[in-house]
């Protein structure tokens, strides 16, 4: 197949960073990062990352990428592969998503509207329902998450599901990560051949981690995975960013002191569409089963989420397997529930809204701060600040008279 022109609908990749501080309404981006002003990391942009001239709104159709003949042949190669299931295809096109340089994070995109435009039709054959349920796992460190979704995941292969295991560990933007243990403790899983499990990027900023998150589960769906489970561990920002990209939000409790549990953001328990405490075996039974009613009376005080949905608070053993099928008992009904209201599809919809704004906002943040008038007359205005001389309202108009006038 010759050259063909290829519409990308992002106009700028995105900026290498995110900027801690940011009055950012989306939860996917407010947490840390590697740098931000001042002194912040700024990874020096690639020629696609500079502003272009005249790219209003009626040229968007007109930015167009052009393929060479291996790129289209690489996009077919993996489109195909992935598509058919190719677990190498789809470990591939992930590895692409999660790419820092420019060209490939425009193939990447390339490959994802493809993917996108083939779940929109499977979707429409499956009556506009979504096609596969994605659940966000969340939990303290060592709740028990990764022996939670080893034993769940393989009740469901072994069901005839296609499980796919994504990680989102903010460990990562900053050690490096710890998810090499996780597939090792997801032994059983990781063998077999209806499941794929991803460890998380092993750097990156946590918006950067969470976007590619966000496509990686579109790309396992695209590969035929009907249930994508994302693990986060409930530390910084991450359970949100979670949170915000998932069908169903299920948090881990250990039956643990109370000292442990203080941890537990109210935020993120007021997010939870199940609760699950782990561990409930041997002695953990009598504790579990008090956290279980703790939670229980908590869950009853909290705003409810849903018309169709209300929380609940169970317990599992992930070494006995007591409790696990009931548990899945309790995701299926509220994937049901959820479905037929709509309110799942509608969940959904506002997601996509929420992770286009957050993109933009990363974005057009990433614009200001490398702006030339901007760095020019930052570092004065910011030392006037400080000392008190000017207020934060006026600094702030300067800057943004400095951007927007030159
Ligand atoms: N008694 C008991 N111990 C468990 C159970 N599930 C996990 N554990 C133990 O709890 C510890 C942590 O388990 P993981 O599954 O790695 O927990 P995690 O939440 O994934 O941990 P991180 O990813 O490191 O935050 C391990 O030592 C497990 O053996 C369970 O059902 N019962
Ligand atoms: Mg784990």
């Amino acid at each position: 197949m010759g050259r063909f022109a290829v519409r990308l609908l992002r106009l700028f990749p995105r900026p290498p960073f995110t900027v801690p501080g940011f009055a950012n309404t989306c939860p996917l981006h407010q947490a840390g990062s590697t740098g931000a002003l001042p002194g912040h990391r700024i990874t020096p942009p690639g020629p696609s990352c500079l502003p272009r001239k005249g790219l209003s709104g009626t040229a968007v159709g007109q930015h167009v990428l052009d393929l060479s003949g291996p790129e289209q042949r690489l996009l077919d190669k993996l489109y195909g592969g992935l598509i058919s299931g190719q677990r190498a295809s789809l470990a591939e096109s992930i590895t692409l998503v999660e790419t820092q340089h420019p060209r490939k994070k425009e193939l990447a995109q390339v490959l994802l509207q493809k993917v996108l435009a083939f779940r929109r039709q499977q979707e429409s054959s499956n009556g506009g329902k979504p096609v596969a349920f994605r659940v966000g796992l969340s939990g303290p460190p060592g709740a028990g998450k990764s022996s939670f979704i080893e034993v769940v995941g393989k009740m469901l292969t072994s069901q005839g599901h296609k499980v796919a295991v994504l990680a989102v560990d903010p460990s990562s933007c900053t050690t490096g990560g710890s998810l090499l243990g996780d597939k090792t403790r997801m032994t059983e899983l990781s063998r077999d051949m209806n499941a794929f499990i991803r460890p998380s990027p092993a750097s990156g900023t946590l918006g950067g981690v969470t976007r590619t998150t966000n496509e990686a589960i579109v790309l396992c769906e695209g590969a035929g995975y009907d249930i994508v489970l994302v693990e986060t561990v409930g530390v910084g920002q991450s359970e949100f960013a979670v949170a915000d990209m998932v069908d169903m939000f299920v948090l881990l409790i250990p039956p643990a002191g109370g000292d442990e549990l203080q941890g537990i953001k109210r935020g993120i328990i007021e997010r939870a569409d199940l609760v699950v405490v782990t561990k409930s075996d041997g002695d953990l039974v009598v504790p579990a089963r008090r956290i279980q009613t703790e939670y229980t009376s908590a869950l009853k005080l909290l705003r409810r989420q849903s018309k169709s949905w209300n929380p609940k608070v169970v317990r599992a053993s992930s070494y006995t397997s007591e409790g696990i099928p009931e548990v899945w008992a309790k995701m299926a009904a509220y994937r049901d529930a959820m479905l037929s209201s709509g309110e799942l599809q509608g969940r959904r919809r506002a997601q996509q809204k929420v992770w286009m704004w957050s993109l933009i906002q990363e974005n057009v943040l990433w614009h200001f701060q490398t702006h030339p008038s901007v760095r020019e007359t930052l570092p004065g205005l910011e030392q006037k600040v400080t000392r008190g001389v000017i207020s934060p309202g006026l600094a702030a108009d300067l800057l943004l008279k400095a951007f927007t006038e030159s």
